[in-house]
């Protein structure tokens, strides 16, 4: 938020335009800064999402912002449900899983609501990066009180999966699926990821932090070149954009559903939904754990939340969490 003030005098100067073009040297003379100090600032626009039409001698012409997350209608969409209480919207943080501790830490709810349209420091597990580029994705961390037992914590991952490609098919019109343990996939690629952290109190779940980040309209160039074989967006799967806030929405309204379920009759009802949403049941797949590497073909889940893999010879492996690579049939 520091920085979009920064970017006002700047900004500012280009509503005044109304979209003619604005010489360099006329923004240096403005605001009182060298010519590269404006190219520096226009450079970090465009890493903010702002699009800039740049002719040398005519200057820059600003074409294209940002989308922004209305918080207001957020509210609105959320009402009813436990998220729309308080929600949090940030322009940067590092990690909304960072900020939601920080909100439960100092005694904020089951419900509390943390978004933000970019993360610096975005992470997926094991420590891994989270590419969060600002105003196409959806980048959330929420808290939970399922008072469950600790064994029991897997299961949320599953249930966080079937309520959000139940909300990427609906909303984007996407054919997703569920790769266990944590992927949405659309094509055969990541759409999106989600990470549950888990504080633990004796043999009990305290609080979760569910943190989830969404591909929604990227186009190709804003993945980093590594991710372009194994990731995509929904924008670049279904061709149209989709709203942001109404994919959240969506998200929170199966999510409800779904945790009432779980409260209500146990997991039995969602790993029934989990396995019809599944694209690595029945798979050949490769698991790697910190511990382990196991080969074989995943036969099924267990009734709390475990995927079972049968090797070559015939053993049958329980798995909780790990990376899962499907692969090719022969
Ligand atoms: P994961 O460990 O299963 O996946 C991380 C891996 O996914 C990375 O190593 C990289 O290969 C790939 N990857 C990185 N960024 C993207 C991306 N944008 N799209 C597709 N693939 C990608 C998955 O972890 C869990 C991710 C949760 C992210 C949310 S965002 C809101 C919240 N805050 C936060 O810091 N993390 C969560």
């Amino acid at each position: 938020m520091e920085k979009d003030k920064r970017n006002d005098d700047l900004l500012q100067l280009f509503e005044e335009s109304q979209g003619q073009f604005v010489s360099g040297e006329r923004i240096s003379r403005k605001l009182g800064i060298s010519r590269t100090a404006v190219w520096k600032r226009i450079k970090k626009l465009e890493a903010d999402g702002y699009v800039f039409e740049s002719i040398p001698r005519l200057g820059y012409r600003l074409i294209g912002k940002p989308e922004r997350l209305n918080l207001h209608r957020l509210r609105r969409m959320l009402a009813g449900t436990m998220f729309g209480e308080r929600i949090q919207l940030h322009e940067e943080v590092a990690s909304t899983q960072d900020v939601a501790l920080e909100a439960l830490l100092s005694g904020s709810p089951e419900g509390t609501l943390v978004l933000a349209e970019t993360q610096t420091k975005g992470r997926g597990r094991f420590g891994r990066a989270w590419h969060s580029p600002p105003g196409k994705g959806i980048y959330m961390s929420f808290l939970l009180q399922p008072g469950v037992p600790l064994f029991q914590a897997s299961q949320m991952t599953l249930l966080l999966s079937v309520a959000l490609c139940r909300a990427v098919r609906k909303t984007a019109k996407a054919n997703a699926t569920i790769k266990w343990p944590n992927d949405i996939l659309v094509d055969g690629k990541k759409v999106s990821g989600i990470l549950v952290e888990t504080i633990a109190e004796a043999d009990r779940v305290k609080a979760m932090i569910a943190g989830i980040g969404i591909d929604v309209n990227f186009s190709a160039e804003d993945f980093p070149p590594e991710l372009r074989e194994s990731a995509t967006s929904l924008y670049l799967a279904v061709g149209e954009r989709t709203d942001r806030e109404e994919l959240i929405a969506e998200f929170f309204a199966q999510f409800t559903k779904l945790y009432q379920v779980y409260q209500e009759e146990g997991f039995a009802p969602i790993r029934n939904l989990w396995i019809a949403l599944s694209s690595t049941l029945h798979a050949p797949v490769t698991v790697t754990t910190p511990q382990r590497v196991i080969s074989g073909i995943a036969e099924g889940i267990s009734e709390d939340g475990a995927l079972y893999v049968r090797d070559d010879q015939g053993s049958v492996h329980t798995l909780y969490s790990g990376d899962l690579t499907i692969s090719p049939r022969l």
